[in-house]
């Protein structure tokens, strides 16, 4: 028998509208996801998207024959800016699969150990740094900020942004989050008023400021041309094996302009959780420290074949994308009226939202699900995993690609930063998670100061690991 969607009263014509708190939608979907056994639905002033949390429906939804990705608000927001680039191309555009083909290459694993140097120079840049200052207060986002969008213009583009000169941070990243927060509050408004309502000139603005920089990135590198295979020369030169055709120079700047935005923000808030949730677990930080001095003693720096051996960190990494996945949600709808969870009626197209922090914390897959255990992922656990209840990269074909770019960066900065800092946590920072599209620990700010030798001897008595001259 079907049942209809279960769902929190609502009013009409507004919906939900007035309950869902603008600038914490994500975590307002979690607490309502608590309530329900896996799915509900919210109605947005007249459109009415149902939310999964449960890995059972996670599994159906993620079954490419049924289902496929939709370009839906907020992310069909964003086609005003970046158009059909990879991430906001819609599944059915001839564009998505041909950039798609073209640019795969350019994140394989063995393009990964070309983005290595590029990597280690931006994460020394922020060590310097961090030196220079001793005993100041850090605002951990922005750092990482600098990082990752130095690391995706650098490795990708052969551009620098120069961020760890500054003290103010790139004024396209105060324009990408004015915004992305415009269309942010798009959402919690009625469409009727959306519909008649101009954006201002400001935004207009930001978008130009955007696109300037995007301009000058191809500009200088058709200046000075490359032989590299990077991400860039692919873009710009690089032919489709299917239909033998380039990119088209509009395609070009939306597809700059997707990395720079998605290669740089989703990283940047997954390296705060993360440092976050270490000064929250002393004695994972402590196992942190140890796997670091051991792979790495004293100042040896770090090349690409050590960075898999860097199991701890790795299972930090998606053990806070587990509890934090800072990109929280996708969207997908049937090619045809189907059902679901045997009971729930889904009409064709009928956009359904992939809810990730309510999906990793399935009580039915996850025990524990509030404790961060970095245990979860040893390799004994993480095989029993159900294989949809951890989804932080999204499904199928329309996953993350930067996914490997993503985790190699977030490693070796972290590794350099346990190799050279003391961290702490002056301010018992109580976690405040800011939503622009993406997550982020909101004004989180920690001191590091260089570590001497009896810091090191300290953690490797603490976790017992003595036996350091084997490596
Ligand atoms: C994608 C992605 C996704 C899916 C979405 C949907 O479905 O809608 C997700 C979930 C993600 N992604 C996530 C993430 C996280 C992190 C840390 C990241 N991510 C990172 C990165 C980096 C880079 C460069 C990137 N990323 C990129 C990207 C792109 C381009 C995309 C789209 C793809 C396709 O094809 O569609 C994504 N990413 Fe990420």
């Amino acid at each position: 028998p079907l049942h209809p969607i279960p769902h929190p009263p609502r009013w009409p014509v507004v919906g939900n509208l007035l309950q869902i708190p603008k600038s914490r939608m994500a975590q307002y979907f979690l607490e309502v996801s608590r309530n329900y056994d896996g799915i509900f639905e919210l109605d947005f002033g007249g459109f009415t998207t149902p939310f999964v949390s449960s890995a059972a429906l996670a599994e159906e939804l993620s079954d490419e024959t049924r289902f496929r990705k939709v370009v839906r608000p907020p992310l069909s927001l964003l086609r005003d800016i970046v158009g059909d680039g990879l991430f906001t191309a819609k599944s059915d555009e001839p564009n998505w699969g041909k950039a798609h083909r073209i640019l795969m290459p350019a994140f394989s694993q063995r393009a990964m150990k070309g983005y290595f140097d590029a990597m280690l120079e931006v994460a020394s840049q922020l060590c310097t740094r961090w030196e220079s200052h001793p005993g100041e207060d850090i605002l951990v986002a922005d750092d990482m900020t600098r990082l990752t969008l130095d690391t995706i213009s650098l490795a990708g583009f052969g551009y620098r942004f120069h961020s760890f000169e500054s003290r103010q941070l790139h004024p396209f990243l105060g324009a990408m989050v004015r915004v992305l927060a415009a269309n942010m509050a798009k959402l919690t408004q009625l469409p009727m008023f959306n519909r008649l309502r101009r954006d201002p000139a400001d935004y207009y603005a930001d978008i130009d400021t955007m696109n300037a920089l995007v301009d000058e990135v191809i500009r200088a590198r058709r200046e000075n041309p490359t032989g590299d295979n990077d991400l860039l020369n692919l873009m710009l030169t690089a032919e489709d094996p299917d239909t033998g055709e380039t990119l088209d120079d509009l395609n070009i700047r939306h597809q700059v302009l997707t990395f720079l935005v998605a290669g740089h923000e989703t990283t940047s808030g997954l390296l705060t959780f993360t440092l976050y949730f270490l000064l929250r677990n002393p004695h994972v930080l402590a196992q942190a420290y140890a796997e670091v001095d051991r792979l790495l003693p004293g100042d040896t720096v770090p090349e690409y074949r050590d960075l898999a051996q860097l199991d701890v960190i790795e299972r930090v990494l998606k053990e806070s994308l587990r509890l934090w996945p800072t990109a929280p949600a996708f969207m997908v709808a049937p090619y045809e009226d189907t059902i679901i969870g045997g009971r729930y009626r889904i009409r064709r197209n009928q956009g359904v939202s992939v809810h990730l922090p309510a999906l990793h914390r399935d009580p039915a897959v996850w025990s524990d699900p509030e404790v961060f255990d970095i245990d979860r992922f040893l390799p004994e656990n993480e095989a029993k995993i159900h294989p949809h209840g951890y989804k932080p990269f999204g499904n199928g074909q329309r996953a993350c690609i930067g996914r490997q770019f993503a985790l190699t960066e977030a490693k070796l900065a972290l590794a350099l930063i346990l190799q050279r800092f003391a961290l702490s946590d002056p301010h018992d920072y109580q976690l405040e998670i800011k939503e622009t599209l993406t997550l982020k620990p909101d004004n989180f700010r920690i001191r590091a100061r260089r570590r001497q030798p009896h810091d090191r001897l300290a953690t490797s008595v603490a976790t017992g690991n003595r036996d350091r001259s084997e490596t």
